[in-house]
């Protein structure tokens, strides 16, 4: 099944790539809710966590806690914020599995 994501993978729709391995990849999101807010993509488009074998997720959560590391390091955020939107009433646009990592800043006042 073709999505967004799977297309900016193959490189039809350009994104800011910031990590690719064997299971996933990393982009800027287009909508940033803060400065480098990221995605962690599932290179299969599982719709769902459900749908997501464990391993990959598993894979995903390691990434997930570097990326924190990495963005409190280099771009001297405070905090961040790990946010799965899992189907489409909990505001889930893409069906096709990602994590979003959003860096928080000591009062930057964002309602998240
Ligand atoms: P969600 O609502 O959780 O499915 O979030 C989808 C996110 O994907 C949303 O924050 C915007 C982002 N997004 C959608 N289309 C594109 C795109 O073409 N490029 C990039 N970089 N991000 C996109």
């Amino acid at each position: 099944m073709e999505t967004i994501f799977t297309k900016i993978l193959k490189g039809d729709i350009p994104s800011v790539k910031l990590h690719e391995d064997e299971l996933c990849f990393a982009i800027l999101d287009i909508n940033p809710v803060n400065k480098g807010h990221l995605l962690l993509i599932t290179k299969e488009p599982y719709p769902t966590l459900q749908s997501c074998p464990d391993e990959v997720l598993a894979h995903l959560i390691r990434l997930a806690k570097q990326a924190d590391a990495t963005l409190r390091e280099r771009l001297g955020c405070d905090a961040t914020n790990l946010i799965v939107n899992n189907g489409k009433e909990s505001g889930q646009e893409v069906a096709h599995l990602h994590f979003h990592i959003v860096p928080r800043f000591k009062d930057d006042h964002k309602n998240i």
